[in-house]
Protein backbone atom coordinates (compact mmCIF):
# COMPACT_ATOMS: atom_id res chain seq x y z
CA UNK A 1 0.00 0.00 0.00
CA UNK A 2 1.46 3.45 -0.83
CA UNK A 3 0.97 6.87 0.73
CA UNK A 4 1.53 10.07 -0.77
CA UNK A 5 1.47 13.92 0.33
CA UNK A 6 -1.31 15.84 -1.01
CA UNK A 7 -1.31 19.67 0.05
CA UNK A 8 -4.73 21.79 -1.14
CA UNK A 9 -2.55 25.35 -1.85
CA UNK A 10 -4.47 28.61 -0.54
CA UNK A 11 -6.58 28.75 -4.05
CA UNK A 12 -8.37 25.38 -2.90
CA UNK A 13 -8.69 26.93 0.85
CA UNK A 14 -10.06 29.94 -0.13
CA UNK A 15 -12.41 29.17 -2.76
CA UNK A 16 -13.43 25.95 -0.21
CA UNK A 17 -16.01 24.51 -2.62
CA UNK A 18 -12.74 23.57 -4.67
CA UNK A 19 -10.73 22.44 -1.57
CA UNK A 20 -13.96 20.28 -0.79
CA UNK A 21 -14.23 18.99 -4.52
CA UNK A 22 -10.71 17.80 -4.10
CA UNK A 23 -11.40 15.79 -1.10
CA UNK A 24 -14.40 14.48 -2.56
CA UNK A 25 -12.17 13.27 -5.75
CA UNK A 26 -9.66 11.46 -3.40
CA UNK A 27 -12.57 9.70 -1.36
CA UNK A 28 -14.00 8.48 -4.50
CA UNK A 29 -11.85 6.83 -5.94
CA UNK A 30 -11.22 4.59 -2.87
CA UNK A 31 -8.39 6.17 -1.23
CA UNK A 32 -8.17 6.68 2.53
CA UNK A 33 -7.14 9.98 3.80
CA UNK A 34 -5.28 8.99 7.13
CA UNK A 35 -3.97 12.16 8.12
CA UNK A 36 -5.84 16.07 7.94
CA UNK A 37 -3.99 19.18 9.15
CA UNK A 38 -4.55 22.54 8.62
CA UNK A 39 -1.36 24.78 8.61
CA UNK A 40 -0.39 28.15 7.94
CA UNK A 41 3.03 27.32 6.14
CA UNK A 42 6.16 29.73 7.17
CA UNK A 43 9.55 30.50 5.12
CA UNK A 44 11.30 27.77 6.32
CA UNK A 45 9.08 24.68 5.48
CA UNK A 46 8.20 26.25 2.51
CA UNK A 47 11.82 26.59 1.07
CA UNK A 48 12.27 22.78 2.00
CA UNK A 49 9.45 21.57 0.88
CA UNK A 50 10.46 23.02 -2.68
CA UNK A 51 13.93 22.94 -2.17
CA UNK A 52 14.00 21.48 -5.85
CA UNK A 53 13.39 24.34 -7.44
CA UNK A 54 15.41 26.61 -5.87
CA UNK A 55 17.04 29.27 -9.00
CA UNK A 56 14.47 28.77 -10.64
CA UNK A 57 12.67 32.09 -12.02
CA UNK A 58 9.04 30.90 -9.93
CA UNK A 59 10.31 29.85 -6.99
CA UNK A 60 10.27 32.90 -4.92
CA UNK A 61 6.81 33.24 -5.95
CA UNK A 62 6.15 29.74 -5.04
CA UNK A 63 6.82 29.94 -1.50
CA UNK A 64 4.49 33.38 -1.41
CA UNK A 65 1.90 31.24 -3.09
CA UNK A 66 1.66 28.64 -0.39
CA UNK A 67 2.33 30.98 2.45
CA UNK A 68 -0.49 33.39 1.07
CA UNK A 69 -3.51 31.19 3.60
CA UNK A 70 -3.56 28.40 5.50
CA UNK A 71 -3.54 24.93 3.54
CA UNK A 72 -4.42 21.69 4.44
CA UNK A 73 -2.26 18.93 4.41
CA UNK A 74 -3.28 15.08 3.81
CA UNK A 75 -1.89 12.30 3.94
CA UNK A 76 -3.52 9.62 1.51
CA UNK A 77 -3.01 5.93 0.78
CA UNK A 78 -4.16 3.30 -1.25
CA UNK A 79 -3.00 0.96 -4.18
CA UNK A 80 -0.93 3.17 -6.48
CA UNK A 81 -1.93 6.37 -5.09
CA UNK A 82 1.17 8.41 -6.01
CA UNK A 83 0.40 8.31 -9.48
CA UNK A 84 -3.86 8.02 -9.13
CA UNK A 85 -3.85 11.26 -7.39
CA UNK A 86 -1.67 13.05 -10.06
CA UNK A 87 -3.85 11.91 -12.41
CA UNK A 88 -6.63 13.32 -10.65
CA UNK A 89 -5.11 16.22 -10.23
CA UNK A 90 -3.91 16.74 -14.36
CA UNK A 91 -1.42 18.46 -15.86
CA UNK A 92 0.68 21.36 -13.96
CA UNK A 93 -0.41 24.68 -15.70
CA UNK A 94 -3.97 24.90 -15.16
CA UNK A 95 -5.01 26.30 -18.49
CA UNK A 96 -3.08 22.90 -20.12
CA UNK A 97 -4.83 20.86 -17.53
CA UNK A 98 -7.19 18.26 -19.25
CA UNK A 99 -10.59 19.66 -18.37
CA UNK A 100 -12.08 16.33 -16.67
CA UNK A 101 -8.70 16.64 -14.18
CA UNK A 102 -8.84 19.00 -10.85
CA UNK A 103 -7.01 21.54 -12.25
CA UNK A 104 -8.21 21.38 -15.67
CA UNK A 105 -11.54 22.44 -13.67
CA UNK A 106 -10.57 24.41 -10.94
CA UNK A 107 -7.19 25.87 -11.49
CA UNK A 108 -7.38 29.65 -12.14
CA UNK A 109 -3.92 29.99 -14.40
CA UNK A 110 -0.19 28.89 -14.49
CA UNK A 111 0.67 27.63 -11.56
CA UNK A 112 -2.40 28.59 -9.69
CA UNK A 113 -3.33 24.79 -9.52
CA UNK A 114 -5.65 23.76 -6.29
CA UNK A 115 -3.45 20.52 -4.86
CA UNK A 116 0.56 19.87 -4.49
CA UNK A 117 0.62 16.07 -4.95
CA UNK A 118 3.98 13.66 -4.64
CA UNK A 119 5.28 12.76 -7.70
CA UNK A 120 7.30 9.52 -6.89
CA UNK A 121 7.66 7.14 -3.63
CA UNK A 122 10.76 8.60 -2.78
CA UNK A 123 9.28 11.97 -2.88
CA UNK A 124 6.31 10.81 -1.11
CA UNK A 125 8.39 9.70 1.85
CA UNK A 126 10.81 12.44 2.32
CA UNK A 127 7.86 14.96 1.90
CA UNK A 128 5.63 13.37 4.00
CA UNK A 129 8.43 13.19 6.91
CA UNK A 130 8.85 16.37 6.42
CA UNK A 131 5.10 17.59 7.39
CA UNK A 132 4.86 15.07 9.87
CA UNK A 133 8.15 16.69 11.95
CA UNK A 134 8.20 20.36 10.90
CA UNK A 135 4.04 21.12 10.69
CA UNK A 136 3.25 18.07 12.87
CA UNK A 137 0.96 16.15 10.49
CA UNK A 138 0.16 13.27 12.56
CA UNK A 139 -2.09 10.29 11.21
CA UNK A 140 -5.41 11.21 13.14
CA UNK A 141 -8.41 8.93 11.16
CA UNK A 142 -10.61 10.20 7.76
CA UNK A 143 -13.18 12.03 9.63
CA UNK A 144 -11.71 15.25 9.82
CA UNK A 145 -11.55 15.47 5.64
CA UNK A 146 -15.08 14.13 5.61
CA UNK A 147 -15.98 16.55 8.08
CA UNK A 148 -13.77 19.57 5.95
CA UNK A 149 -15.73 17.73 2.39
CA UNK A 150 -19.17 17.61 4.10
CA UNK A 151 -18.96 21.28 5.68
CA UNK A 152 -18.00 23.17 2.53
CA UNK A 153 -21.38 25.06 0.99
CA UNK A 154 -21.07 24.78 -3.33
CA UNK A 155 -21.00 28.34 -3.89
CA UNK A 156 -20.71 30.38 -6.93
CA UNK A 157 -18.03 29.08 -9.23
CA UNK A 158 -16.14 31.55 -11.12
CA UNK A 159 -13.20 30.08 -12.59
CA UNK A 160 -13.65 30.83 -16.15
CA UNK A 161 -14.27 34.43 -15.33
CA UNK A 162 -11.02 34.37 -13.47
CA UNK A 163 -9.15 32.35 -16.14
CA UNK A 164 -10.51 35.18 -18.78
CA UNK A 165 -8.62 38.11 -16.54
CA UNK A 166 -5.82 35.79 -15.97
CA UNK A 167 -5.31 35.62 -19.27
CA UNK A 168 -5.71 39.04 -20.79
CA UNK A 169 -3.56 39.51 -18.17
CA UNK A 170 -0.72 37.41 -19.47
CA UNK A 171 -0.98 38.71 -22.67
CA UNK A 172 -0.88 42.22 -21.52
CA UNK A 173 -4.72 43.28 -22.56
CA UNK A 174 -5.55 45.08 -19.21
CA UNK A 175 -4.25 46.59 -16.53
CA UNK A 176 -2.59 45.25 -13.54
CA UNK A 177 -4.81 47.83 -11.23
CA UNK A 178 -8.45 46.35 -13.33
CA UNK A 179 -7.16 42.73 -12.94
CA UNK A 180 -6.69 43.01 -9.35
CA UNK A 181 -10.05 44.75 -8.25
CA UNK A 182 -11.60 42.23 -10.92
CA UNK A 183 -10.10 39.27 -9.18
CA UNK A 184 -10.84 40.07 -5.47
CA UNK A 185 -14.44 40.57 -6.11
CA UNK A 186 -14.69 37.12 -8.37
CA UNK A 187 -13.15 35.45 -5.06
CA UNK A 188 -14.91 37.48 -3.09
CA UNK A 189 -18.26 36.50 -4.90
CA UNK A 190 -17.29 32.68 -5.11
CA UNK A 191 -16.71 32.60 -1.06
CA UNK A 192 -17.65 35.60 1.39
CA UNK A 193 -16.64 35.03 4.44
CA UNK A 194 -13.16 34.21 3.40
CA UNK A 195 -10.83 36.96 5.28
CA UNK A 196 -9.61 39.83 3.18
CA UNK A 197 -6.49 39.33 4.00
CA UNK A 198 -5.95 36.10 2.07
CA UNK A 199 -8.31 36.92 -0.98
CA UNK A 200 -5.42 39.84 -1.02
CA UNK A 201 -2.62 37.59 -0.90
CA UNK A 202 -4.39 35.28 -3.15
CA UNK A 203 -5.06 38.03 -6.03
CA UNK A 204 -1.48 39.33 -5.57
CA UNK A 205 0.11 36.28 -6.38
CA UNK A 206 -2.50 35.60 -9.12
CA UNK A 207 -0.92 38.27 -10.72
CA UNK A 208 1.95 37.42 -10.27
CA UNK A 209 1.68 34.56 -12.30
CA UNK A 210 0.72 36.23 -14.45
CA UNK A 211 3.34 38.66 -15.11
CA UNK A 212 5.99 36.18 -14.54
CA UNK A 213 5.29 34.64 -18.06
P1 LIG B 1 3.60 19.56 -10.03
O1 LIG B 1 2.92 20.29 -8.86
O2 LIG B 1 2.61 19.32 -11.15
O3 LIG B 1 4.37 18.37 -9.60
P2 LIG B 1 6.17 20.91 -10.26
O4 LIG B 1 6.63 20.10 -9.07
O5 LIG B 1 6.95 20.87 -11.51
O6 LIG B 1 4.64 20.60 -10.62
O7 LIG B 1 6.11 22.44 -9.81
C1 LIG B 1 5.77 22.80 -8.50
C2 LIG B 1 4.83 23.96 -8.54
O8 LIG B 1 5.46 25.06 -9.16
C3 LIG B 1 3.59 23.71 -9.39
N1 LIG B 1 2.55 23.00 -8.67
C4 LIG B 1 3.18 25.09 -9.79
O9 LIG B 1 2.41 25.72 -8.77
C5 LIG B 1 4.51 25.80 -9.92
N2 LIG B 1 5.01 25.86 -11.29
C6 LIG B 1 5.61 24.87 -11.98
N3 LIG B 1 5.94 25.28 -13.22
C7 LIG B 1 5.54 26.56 -13.31
C8 LIG B 1 5.59 27.55 -14.32
N4 LIG B 1 6.13 27.31 -15.52
N5 LIG B 1 5.05 28.77 -14.05
C9 LIG B 1 4.52 29.02 -12.85
N6 LIG B 1 4.46 28.13 -11.86
C10 LIG B 1 4.94 26.92 -12.07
Amino acid sequence: MESTLVILKPDATIRSFVGAYTIKAILDQGYKITAFKLVQVTDKLAEKHYEEHAGKPFFNWLIAYIKAAPVVALRVEGENVIQGVRRLLGATLAQKADPETIRGKYGIWGGINVAHASDSPATAERELTLWSTKAGLKKNGQEKAEEYAGLQCFTKDNTKKLREVCKNLTERKNNVEDARELIKRLLTEENPSAPPHYISNLTEVIIQNCLLS
